[in-house]
């Protein structure tokens, strides 16, 4: 930001904001081509950097001057754990029997081991916490559901996972950890209690439900996904672009199975909601899809939306219609909710 703020400042430098970065690199090669100079473009790590790949290739095949500036970027292999022995099950259990206070937290690895989750918390009474990318895998409105944790995560999920004695990451063992565990009960040989570990959670739920400031009539943010999230009865299939818009959907609408909700996170990359959007709609034909979407993340792909049904909500009091009459219009429909710019800058000062 600071970079950008100083060059459309700068009186030497001619600079133009570009939308995507794939539009930049190719406006700065356009530029090469058209002057003699290289032309030089900047983007941001990551998501902004890789955008910029199809430019450098094509910089290359046409040997056209080009300096393209990018933040660092960070490398990293991922890899599936191995399932557990038996006898790392065992010590698991083992806690599980000793410890008063648990959570479980889960990610994306366990979206296929949803029922083998809630059958593991139906025994044991665990709290589970989840990341952005695990939303869905247990139900955001359980009772036991602490919702998301981290940094816009939610105050208790927060809470829990400081205060826990243990942390039950659940993936591959969520695969042979059950049958123990109903052996065990089934002998009588399982002792938990966490009633009062419950309590204390119970008291931070009261203490700092989800909430949200309202800015007078007009929209907040997360009014309208608690909206959406009524008016659809928790069904929709909902995807997203990248930052604010992307929290605020994750705070606020309540999952409740895995694979409803489709996110960029790791790269954050700009302009994922939309075509993702497509195809979700694509992967579940008959179910309801909504991108929630920032105007800068939709910019990227918006060529993907064309000649379709549109309305603008600009007061709080017009949210729940509007998103009525987009729910029950057939096909695309896009609807362009306004919402105040102190909302954002409400929730930086707030971080
Ligand atoms: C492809 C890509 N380019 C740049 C970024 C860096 N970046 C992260 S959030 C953001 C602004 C997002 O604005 P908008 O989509 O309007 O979301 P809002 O903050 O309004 O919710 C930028 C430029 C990124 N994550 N991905």
């Amino acid at each position: 930001m600071e970079i950008h703020q100083v060059l459309t400042q700068s009186t030497t430098i001619c600079n133009v904001l570009c939308r995507y970065e794939q539009g930049e690199i190719f406006a700065a090669e356009g530029y090469a081509r058209v002057s003699g100079s290289p032309g030089v473009c900047i983007a941001t790590s990551g998501p902004g950097a890789t955008n910029l790949v199809s430019g450098f290739a094509n910089a290359l095949l046409n040997s056209l001057p080009l300096v393209a500036l990018t933040g660092q970027l960070h490398g990293y292999l991922s890899c599936l754990p191995k399932p557990p022995e038996f006898s790392q099950l065992e010590h698991i259990l083992r806690l599980v029997n000793e410890s008063k206070k648990h959570v479980s937290y889960v990610g994306g690895g366990c979206l296929n081991s949803s029922p083998k989750l809630h059958q593991f918390v139906e025994l044991t009474e665990i709290p589970v916490a989840s990341t952005l990318i695990g939303l869905g895998v247990y139900s955001s409105s359980d009772e036991l559901s602490l919702r998301m944790l981290g940094m816009h995560g939610i105050v208790y999920a927060n809470y829990a996972m400081d205060k826990r004695l243990i942390c039950c990451l659940l993936s591959t063992t969520l695969k042979g950890i059950s049958p123990l565990l109903k052996g065990r009960n089934a002998a009588g040989k399982l002792n938990v209690d966490y009633s009062a570990w419950r309590a204390e959670l119970k008291e931070q739920k009261m203490k700092f439900p989800l909430s949200f400031k309202s800015f007078g009539g007009v929209i907040s943010p997360q009014y309208a996904v608690h909206v959406l999230d009524e008016l659809t009865n928790l069904d929709a299939i909902i995807t997203t672009g990248v930052c604010q818009h992307q929290m605020w959907a994750a705070q606020w609408y309540n999952f409740k199975r895995p694979r409803q909700w489709g996110t960029s996170g790791g790269l954050g990359a700009m302009g994922f909601g939309l075509p993702a959007a497509i195809g979700a709609a694509k992967a579940s034909p008959g179910s309801t899809v909504v991108d929630i979407d920032g105007d800068g993340s939709f910019h990227m792909n918006i060529q993907e939306c064309f000649d379709i049904p549109a309305a603008r909500a600009t007061k709080k009091s017009g949210v729940r219609d509007a998103i009525q009459k987009m729910l029950e219009t057939p096909g695309p429909y896009l609807l362009d909710v306004i919402v105040p710019h102190q909302a954002l800058v409400v929730e930086h000062l707030e971080m």
